[in-house]
Parts: structure tokens; C-alpha cells; sequence
């Protein structure tokens, strides 16, 4: 069994699993271009005072003076206010053009008059996120963690909660950052462009796992959405000789649920249909057989500090409970 922690962490800060960029230059939803829009003018503007500046200061230092030159470069004191009031001036422009391009940015990105085509609860807690999605008819509600799935070109509505410490819910690719605070329910919109996996990470200091608190939002077109959905409500069928499920509802349901069997626990992530998940621990580990067997007894090797124990399984717990997770598509 490969240790495999260090190195997919590094290339999680970096990028995600598939070696993807945050990507914060290269948006795909309406916010996330807006704010990439607004970052380039501001570079473009800084970048163009430095220069005017620079230049300014090229002409001052390489002109002639008189020797008796005072304070203000000599000359007359009205060219010199002259000058100071074309600096002012210049200074004055630039700034108010960014403060009003960055107002209308951000009207843009809080823009809520269209109603959202779907809303999910999203709460964070040390270290992962839980996804609740909501429906109008309730028996078709179900909650997820970690991987939020939505459909292609549609406004979504993430009603951000917190259940311990302030946590910030960042796609850089589709929308600016907004906190999640205990009592307190913010919101923000979601809206991909295209079909594809968009990496998001909690960007306030949260404690020990900070780091390892990622997520992915995966857009998928409206058809594809709909029938992820239906199979979301699928229930798990409770089955006395599955031994995988056994070890399961005997070590883990006190912690974690998954729809259909009597395994409730609510400190952990629903694990319903856990197998198409896109890794293990919120971007801990990318998901897949070996290292789910790893992370079931090295959690806190993986994700040191993390609520869940390194559980000490026999070998063949281990295997059978790996077995029954990785089969929950
Ligand atoms: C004491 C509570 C507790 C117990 C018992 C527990 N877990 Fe966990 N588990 C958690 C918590 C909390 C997390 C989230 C850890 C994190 O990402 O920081 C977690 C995360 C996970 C994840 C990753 C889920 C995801 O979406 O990334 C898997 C898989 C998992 N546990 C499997 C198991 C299995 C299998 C068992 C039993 C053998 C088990 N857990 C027992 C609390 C528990
Ligand atoms: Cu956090």
C-alpha cells in the first residue's frame, strides 16, 4: 500500500486529482467573469499609473535646473502647483473608474433578480462539506457531501451554513468567495457554463485540515443532472450477507448514513453512493479502492486531527467494508 497522502496533497494545493488549476484567471460562470474581467482592468490600471509615474519622474530628474532651484524644482511655484494638480488629477481618474468598475462587478455577481433553478443546502464543517438539495416535493430531497453536481447553464442558489467555525466557499471558476457562519445563512449563485469538474476550497483558516477541505462542483448537462438526481434517491437494500455492510452498520453508522439502511450518524459525510465520489476526505485522497482501504485505518495519517479515528479493522473488515463503499455508485 503506497503512502500517498503527501504527494496528493501537494498536488491538490496546486491543482486538483486530474492535475486541473484552481483556475482563477480562466473563469466559466457569469460571477467568475465578471471578477477575472474586473482583476485583469485593475492590473491594467495599476500597471498604467506605474508607468505614467515612472515617466513623470524620468522627465523631473532629467530636466535642467537653475542653480538656485528651491524646494518645488525652482521655476515658477504656479508651474509647479500645475503640475501637482495634473498628478491629482490623473490619480483622481484612475481611482474612480476602479471603484466604479469594481461596484458594478459586484452588482453583477449579487445580481439575484432571475429566480435560481435549484438550491442546495451547503454546510461546512471541520473538515468537509455536507450538500442538502432541496425539491419542492420533499421525498425527492437527499443529501450529499463533498462533490456538488449541477446542471449546465443554470443559475443555482448555495444557501451556505456553518456547523462549527467560519469556513469560506470558493469555486474560483464560477463565483467570488463567500463565507459560512455559525447562526448565520449567507448566500451565493453557481452557474456553469459548460459540462466539467470545477475545483472548490474553503478559504478561511478553519483549523488543523484548512488545507484539506476542498470540494468539486461537477456540471453535468440537464439530462445527465436529472437522471443523477433520480439515482440519488436510490436506497441502498439491506442485505445480512453482505459482510461489507455488516462491518459497516456494526463500526461505522454512528458517524456516517447511507440511504436505505438503518446507518443514520450524522457527525460524518452521507456516504450514500460514495463510489462515484471524486476522492476520499474532501480532496484528501482521490477516490479509489487502495486508498479508501488506506484511509479506513490511516485516517489520521492522511488527514491528521481529522473527526474521524484511524479505526483498527482486521484486514479482511477492512477489505469487505472497502468492497461494499466502492460498489455504492
Ligand atoms: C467517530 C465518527 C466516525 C466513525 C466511527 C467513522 N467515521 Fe468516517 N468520517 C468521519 C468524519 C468526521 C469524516 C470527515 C473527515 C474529514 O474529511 O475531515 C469521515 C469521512 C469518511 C469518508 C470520506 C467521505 C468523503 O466524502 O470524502 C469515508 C469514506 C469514511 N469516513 C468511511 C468510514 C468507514 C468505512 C468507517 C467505519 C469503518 C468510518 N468512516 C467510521 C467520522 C467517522
Ligand atoms: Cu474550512
Amino acid at each position: 500500500m503506497k503512502r500517498r497522502s503527501a504527494v496528493a496533497g501537494v498536488s491538490l494545493l496546486l491543482g486538483g486529482c486530474d492535475g486541473t488549476p484552481l483556475g482563477y484567471l480562466d473563469p466559466a460562470g457569469p460571477a467568475a467573469r465578471a471578477i477575472a474581467g474586473l482583476g485583469w482592468g485593475l492590473i491594467a490600471i495599476s500597471a498604467a499609473v506605474c508607468l505614467i509615474v515612472l515617466g513623470l519622474l524620468s522627465y523631473a530628474i532629467g530636466r535642467e535646473r537653475p542653480p538656485d532651484s528651491g524646494a518645488l524644482g525652482g521655476g515658477s511655484d504656479r508651474k509647479a502647483i500645475r503640475w501637482i494638480a495634473v498628478g491629482t488629477g490623473i490619480s483622481t481618474v484612475f481611482l474612480l473608474g476602479a471603484a466604479i468598475w469594481t461596484l458594478w462587478a459586484v452588482r453583477s455577481v449579487t445580481n439575484a433578480t432571475t429566480p435560481p433553478g435549484l438550491i442546495i443546502d451547503v454546510t461546512g464543517h471541520q473538515w468537509w462539506w455536507e450538500a442538502h438539495y432541496r425539491s419542492n416535493d420533499p421525498s425527492r430531497e437527499f443529501t450529499t457531501a463533498n462533490d456538488l453536481v449541477i446542471p449546465v447553464g443554470v443559475p443555482v442558489q448555495v444557501n451556505l451554513h456553518s456547523s462549527d467555525v467560519i469556513h469560506s466557499f470558493w469555486v474560483p471558476r464560477l463565483a467570488g468567495k463567500t463565507d459560512t457562519i455559525p447562526g448565520v445563512t449567507n448566500r451565493t449563485r453557481i452557474q456553469a457554463e459548460r459540462e466539467g469538474i470545477y475545483r472548490g476550497q474553503c478559504t478561511e483558516f478553519c483549523g488543523l485540515e484548512h488545507a484539506h477541505m476542498a470540494f468539486f462542483v461537477v456540471a453535468k448537462n440537464p439530462g445527465d443532472f436529472n437522471t443523477w438526481w433520480d439515482h440519488q434517491l436510490q436506497s441502498t437494500t439491506v442485505d445480512a450477507a453482505n459482510r461489507g455492510e455488516q462491518v459497516f452498520l456494526d463500526k461505522c453508522a454512528a458517524c456516517h448514513a447511507i440511504r436505505g439502511t438503518p446507518a443514520g450518524g450524522i457527525l460524518g459525510p452521507n456516504l450514500s453512493h460514495f463510489g462515484s465520489r471524486t476522492t476520499i476526505g474532501a480532496g484528501a485522497l482521490p477516490n479509489n479502492s487502495e486508498n479508501l482501504a488506506y484511509w479506513i485505518d490511516h485516517t489520521q495519517t492522511v488527514k491528521p486531527g481529522s473527526n474521524m479515528p484511524s479505526l483498527d479493522l482486521p484486514a479482511d473488515q477492512v477489505a469487505a467494508v472497502t468492497a461494499f463503499l466502492e460498489g455504492l455508485k
